[in-house]
């Protein structure tokens, strides 16, 4: 035990020996971990309660489903994409779906008043777009207070997040509850899973290349251990720190993007409050409106699809012209994705594909199934 650790860690660490369920375990844990001091002398400790707290969330998880699940809370998917407005209880997100799509969520002056998720759909680009407005995050919802649990799921189930905060109270807090709430229930905001690819075996020991991008391989290795294994091949492809290569190894996370709405921004103080509210969180997108007095309404629609990381791809048969309207497709999918889009038979016996646009130099050129499409491409599909 390094002497330099503080008071309140100390206290903390009485309490996680005294805890006696799973949830007092787990905030006993993230007391010490927001206690320790956060330097090279207490990384390990750190991590081995990094660890501890991941072995204890997948037992309360476990035990969520035991306990069984409660009113589902699932939305089925609709168009190409979902997008979740989620936010602290009266920051507007109703207010905002309302605004954004044709839905008639409840609005009123009370907190808590969406009590499930409410759909709505918002057409942009030609593109349908789902905007689900979720019950409200309350602080715990990670240790399944209210629906905590069944909210989080729900959450996962989008494709991106828009975070509302109320740009007339405080923003900076509440920002803060919010992040940490989503932290505590495995998302990782605007963070990338990192390029680590591991081949289990049945033996052969614990094989790691790409040392030179992690500070310990001896911890790497323990951790793997911890999990339970012990014959693998392990490649690191990117500079990685050992927190997050023990993020890798949780299957439970949930990487999402987000950008921010300040809403309210048609009342008193709201300039000032978002000014020091940027400089906070400078490494966000953000964005104010006014549901009410309908202030910024299309920029906020066109951060949506933006974040969402749409190429629209108009098919077309031979001699006519392109159909309509486009299909929504991932940045980065190829030909053979748009194939299995529009049909498993263009999938299966395709054999090449004619292009029009931004991807390929000249109109009408031949291309294979790998070959990435752009934004706005037209492609023509050419079956055996
Ligand atoms: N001035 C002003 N008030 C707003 C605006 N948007 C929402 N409100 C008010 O804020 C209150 C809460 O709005 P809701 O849209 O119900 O908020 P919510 O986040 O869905 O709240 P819960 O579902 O109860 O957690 C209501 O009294 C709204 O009238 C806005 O743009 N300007
Ligand atoms: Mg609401």
């Amino acid at each position: 035990m390094p002497a330099n650790v503080t008071m309140e860690y100390l206290l903390a660490e009485d309490e996680y020996r005294k805890a006696k369920t799973i949830t007092e375990k787990i905030k006993a844990l993230e007391k010490m971990y927001s206690t320790i001091p956060k330097h090279k002398g207490t990384e390990k400790m750190r991590l081995s309660i990094k660890q501890r707290l991941s072995k204890y969330k997948e037992k309360l998880e476990k035990s969520k489903v035991k306990r069984g699940r409660g009113p589902t809370f699932s939305v089925k998917k609709e168009g190409a994409a979902q997008v979740a407005l989620v936010g602290l209880p009266n920051s507007g997100k109703s207010s905002i779906l309302n605004v954004l799509t044709r839905a008639n969520s409840v609005v009123a002056s009370y907190p808590l008043t969406t009590r499930i998720p409410t759909p709505g759909m918002l057409e942009y680009n030609d593109i349908q777009l789902e905007i689900v407005d979720m019950p409200s995050i309350i602080k715990d919802i990670s240790m399944g207070k209210g629906f905590g649990f069944q909210l989080i799921d729900a959450i996962r189930n989008a494709d991106a997040l828009s975070i509302i905060v109320d740009l007339s109270k405080d923003p900076v807090r509440d920002m803060e509850i919010i992040l940490n709430e989503l932290y505590r229930s495995g998302f990782r905001i605007n963070k990338r899973k990192p390029e680590i690819e591991i081949k289990k075996f049945s033996s052969g020991g614990i094989v790691i290349r790409g040392k030179e991008y992690v500070s310990d391989v001896h911890e790497i290795k323990k951790m793997l251990v911890e999990h339970k294994i012990s014959n693998a091949l392990v490649v690191i492809k990117e500079k990685t720190s050992l927190e997050e290569f023990l993020d890798s190894l949780n299957r439970n996370l949930s990487y999402k993007k987000a950008f921010i709405i300040g809403s309210k921004n048609d009342l008193e103080n709201c300039d000032k409050n978002l000014e020091t509210f940027r400089k906070r969180y400078s490494e966000f997108g953000i964005l104010s409106l006014s549901a009410e007095k309908k202030i910024n309404i299309e920029q906020v629609k066109e951060k949506i699809y933006e974040i969402l990381d749409i190429v629209r791809v108009f098919t077309k048969s031979p001699g006519s012209e392109p159909d309509y309207p486009p299909i929504a497709m991932k940045r980065g999918a190829t030909i053979l994705d748009v194939a299995k889009e529009v049909h498993k038979q263009f999938y299966k016996n395709f054999k090449y594909a004619k292009v029009w646009g931004r991807s390929v130099k000249y109109d009408g050129q031949r291309a294979g199934g790998d070959h990435v499409v752009g934004e706005g491409d037209i492609v023509e599909i050419h079956i055996k």
